[in-house]
């Protein structure tokens, strides 16, 4: 059975965009995989976090988790600052990863654009996101596209200390879906849908109001075109609704170009709201009963014990490896 992992950031509400890129993909993979999902709240103290605001996020994150279908009966879901072993072993591959490296991040560079003095945190992210992944001696990655490059850096760090210091760790594969891979802002489709956006019309949250939900899609940028057609680079905006219609329906872009050849750009976002809707409704429903539950506690309190096993094996064989400790 493959092992996979894949976490998600308690900041802000989750959008389309995580539910599409990544989340969708966790739900399938717990059928036949050994899934380990994390909710990365130590990822998101790279930048101030209200305490409080905080502390509510990872117990949403959480019910979000179960309310899209993840069965803690089927996987492993935890809160990453509950297992010591993702610091220890981050500090580790921090010092066999280079401040080149580091400095070529995308995410990097684009979160501290507007920091006046970055947090050395925010630089060395992308190496705890190695460590949680390499923690649990994990096959398949899946997440949205966005983070290929921190997938491909994970594997770089695993192959250099395994070169170095013998087999240590699984080497492993992102696993990105060609729909919805990458979902983009519904105000500017040249930026990746982020729940860091200042506008909220930007995003769908999953736990959106019917009513927003419309506003941000009657709302979104197209062009003055007027024709539904895919086309990534000359109608950025019409393409990522397409994407989105095509990943909440299961219908092929080819399907739905034809479907609304004739109709006019009004039509299509009336029908994508209700797409949208049909999906997030029950997930919204599940949400509210889950979120109050004990059921939800006892889950993270699990999870934390399972993963927590595995790690400490992870950390023996590395410190042996590493000649650290008694
Ligand atoms: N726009 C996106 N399209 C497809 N997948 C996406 N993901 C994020 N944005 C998109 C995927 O969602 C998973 C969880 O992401 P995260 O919470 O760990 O952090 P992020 O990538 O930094 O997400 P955001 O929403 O953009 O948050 P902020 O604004 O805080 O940076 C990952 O698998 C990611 O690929």
């Amino acid at each position: 059975m493959k092992r996979v992992f894949s976490g998600v950031q308690p900041t802000g509400n989750i959008h389309i965009g995580n539910y599409l890129g990544a989340l969708k993909q966790f739900v399938e993979l717990q059928e036949d995989g050994d899934c380990i999902y994390c909710i990365v709240d130590m990822h998101s103290i790279t930048l101030p976090q209200d305490p409080k605001e905080l502390k509510t996020s990872i117990l949403d994150v959480a019910a979000l988790y179960m309310a899209i279908g993840l069965d803690p009966n089927k996987c492993t879901i935890f809160i990453q600052s509950d297992v010591s072993g993702h610091a220890e072993l981050a500090w580790i591959l921090m010092c066999n990863s280079y401040t080149g490296e580091l400095s070529r991040m995308t995410q990097f560079k684009q979160k501290s654009k507007d920091e006046a003095s970055a947090p050395a945190g925010l630089f060395t992210y992308p190496v705890l996101m190695a460590a949680d992944i390499l923690l649990y001696d994990t096959d398949i990655v899946p997440v949205g596209n966005d983070q290929k490059q921190h997938i491909e850096l994970t594997r770089d760090i695993a192959q250099r200390i395994n070169n170095t210091y013998g087999e240590t760790f699984v080497v492993p594969d992102g696993r990105f879906l060609k729909e919805g891979a990458r979902i983009m802002a519904l105000d500017d489709p040249t930026v990746k849908m982020s729940k860091s956006s200042k506008n909220i019309h930007s995003r769908i949250s999953l736990l959106d109001s019917p009513n927003k939900i419309k506003k941000s899609i009657m709302r979104s940028t197209t062009d003055s075109e007027g024709s539904i057609r895919f086309d990534a680079s000359e109608k950025p905006g019409i393409s990522n609704l397409l994407t989105i219609y095509s990943a909440f329906s299961g219908r092929r872009i080819e399907d739905l170009e034809t479907e609304y050849s004739s109709a006019g750009y009004g039509a299509f976002k009336k029908d994508l709201v209700d797409v949208v809707c049909e999906e997030l409704l029950p997930i919204q429903e599940r949400f509210h009963e889950i979120r109050p539950s004990q059921e939800l506690l006892n889950a993270l309190k699990d999870g934390a014990e399972r993963a927590e096993n595995i790690a400490e094996k992870t950390m023996k064989r590395v410190k042996m490896r590493f000649g650290l400790g008694l």
